[in-house]
């Protein structure tokens, strides 16, 4: 059975969980935070979250963990087509991590913890997340998914990385990050409408107060 291990408010566990929904596999949660004790740094190196535990071992790095879900089952496809157009599901997937979650992530302190982040930071979090929607403007086909008529990892990604980008742009700069793109807020609403990311809403919600406790801990 597999077994991934993190918590509902990650937006990378998310990306997980999402991608055994599509493909209708089983599998069981371990609730875990990200930490650095030598016990969860021999499952995740980095300490992070989300870990998925397979019958061969573990593996970290949520795009990993979706290849190798497609790769293991062949229920719903999330990498689809001929190499090529599986390689192009494969760049979108790098452009909403590299461009737009992870500058995003440097400012998720001040969007949603109260701390202040500094404004060189900002400044540079600004821009690249500017850059990053219009690298995404350029490279996806928003027909209306990402990669085309077909849902794909691409989505995942797009999905549970726009969403805290475009909180980040409102609360950190006051700015509608995707106010040149409609077709991204058209598939936004679309993908939120799909029941299994409706339930990873809810699981999200009812896993929020544990994760308050935890950031409290983690504090002192
Ligand atoms: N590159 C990792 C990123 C995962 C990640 O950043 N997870 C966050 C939770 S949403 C985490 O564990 N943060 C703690 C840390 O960075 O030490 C992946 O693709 O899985």
């Amino acid at each position: 059975m597999l077994v991934l291990h993190g918590f509902a408010v990650s937006n990378y566990f998310n990306m997980v969980q999402l991608a055994l929904a599509v493909k209708e596999l089983d599998y069981q949660t371990n609730l875990v935070y990200p930490n650095q004790s030598p016990e969860y740094l021999a499952l995740s190196p980095m300490g992070k979250v989300p870990v998925l535990q397979t019958e061969f071992g573990v593996l970290t790095e949520t795009n990993v963990i979706l290849e190798y879900l497609d790769t293991y089952a062949s229920s719903q496809a999330l990498y689809l087509g001929s190499a090529f157009e599986q390689a192009k599901v494969r760049e979108l997937v790098k452009i909403c991590e590299l461009y737009i979650e992870l500058p995003a992530r440097r400012c998720h302190a001040e969007a949603f913890f109260g701390q202040p982040v500094d404004e060189l930071t900002k400044k540079e979090v600004k821009r690249a997340l500017v850059k990053g929607v219009e690298a995404l403007k350029r490279t996806a086909k928003f027909s209306p998914y990402l990669a085309g008529d077909k849902f794909s990892a691409a989505d995942i990604v797009f999905l549970y990385s726009m969403e805290l980008a475009s909180a980040v742009g409102k609360r950190c700069f006051d700015m509608d990050l995707l106010a040149t793109l409609p077709v991204a807020k058209d598939l936004l609403e679309k993908l939120n409408q799909l029941p299994a990311v409706q339930k990873i809403t809810e699981e999200r919600k009812a896993g929020n107060a544990e994760f308050k406790k935890y950031l409290a801990s983690y504090k002192r």
